[in-house]
């Protein structure tokens, strides 16, 4: 007998089952009307962009703003959702009407990966649970609190399946959609990351800007230096990229560059994806620190992520710290 999404949370998230089987249940419902638009996009003029730019500096497609929009009113019709963190929305989004009631802020990127909507390539959302503090003031707190503050958190990947990844903050469990407007049924219970794998993913593109030593980790695999082989991977995607390295182990880079800390967006996308990665059994590191240990400065900042198998990311760091 398949265990629905809602069976799970209701018997493993202990004393906030309730209120997080209604927060999971409405991000789950937006993953399925986000699915479905993304599979008719190209019939009905989604595709394409807006010719915004968002504060990422970044141009806007059309599906981020609709997939944005539905994840913002399914948060809202909890009535436990009182702050919104998304890659789409300059500010933090806070609903004061609700702040008696609501118990959690959650950090979005409703279509990760949006540059493969196009070429219909993998996208998913990105989600991040954490819970409010007290206080009127508590907006600007609540958003920049750390990854390892975070209650539950996940991901929807739109690929051949959908598939919603989650953690409560112990397990890793995954439930693909039965059908379009069907329910999300548990298919891999206690997703462990393997100690080491056979694939890195990385955008070697951007070699000769990275830091030092990540050059040199990579020839080390590509030569056998681990006594493994190893194969080049990349979707261009967080969650296809990451979801990879969770099933089969290996590692996935976006390191840090000589100008730069990172390109990927700790509350939203690398944070989420580095509680997964830890309660799976893998590591998530900048490079110098553990993901879920920086304490946000911003609503957006960005972070170098290197994340997968806990044998490969210490590799990693390593070949870092010696060239440090
Ligand atoms: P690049 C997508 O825009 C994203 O934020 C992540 O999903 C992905 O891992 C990365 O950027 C891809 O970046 O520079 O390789 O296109």
């Amino acid at each position: 007998m398949s265990v629905t999404l809602a069976e799970h949370v209701r018997a493993v998230a202990g004393a906030e089952a309730t209120e997080l089987d209604v927060v999971l249940t409405r991000i789950a419902g937006a993953g399925r009307l986000i699915a479905r638009e993304l599979a008719r996009a190209a019939l009905v003029g989604q595709l394409g962009m807006t010719g915004d730019t968002n504060v990422q500096g970044e141009p806007v497609k059309k599906l981020d703003l609709w997939s944005n929009q539905v994840i913002v009113d399914a948060l809202a019709a909890t009535g436990l959702v009182c702050t919104m963190v998304s890659e789409e929305m300059a500010e933090p989004l806070h609903l004061a009407d609700r702040c008696a009631t609501a118990r959690y802020v959650v950090c979005f990127d409703p279509v990760d990966g949006s540059s493969n909507l196009d070429v219909n390539g993998v996208v998913g959302t990105i989600f991040g649970i954490r819970r409010r503090t007290a206080g009127a003031e508590h907006v600007a707190v609540d958003a920049i609190q750390p990854g390892g503050a975070q209650i539950a958190a996940g991901y929807i990947m739109y690929g051949p399946a959908t598939v919603l990844v989650l953690t409560l903050g112990k397990d890793v469990d995954a439930f693909t959609l039965g059908a379009p407007d069907g329910e999300f049924l548990r298919s891999h219970a206690g997703l462990r990351m393997p100690p080491h794998g056979h694939t890195y993913s990385a955008n070697d593109a951007n070699a000769t800007h990275w830091v030092p030593g990540v050059r040199e980790f990579l020839d080390h695999l590509r030569s056998g230096g681990t006594g493994r082989t190893y194969t080049a991977r990349y979707a261009g995607s967080l969650v296809g990229d990451f979801h990879r390295t969770l099933i089969e182990g290996g590692i996935f880079l976006y390191p840090a560059e000589t100008t730069s800390a990172g390109k990927l967006r700790l509350q939203y996308e690398a944070a989420p994806v580095a509680f997964l990665a830890e309660r799976a059994g893998g590591r998530a590191t900048t490079g110098r620190e553990a993901v879920t240990a920086i304490r946000p400065t911003s609503y957006h900042q960005r972070v170098a992520l290197i994340v997968g198998s806990p044998d490969e990311v210490t590799l990693a760091e390593a070949f870092i710290a010696a060239r440090r």
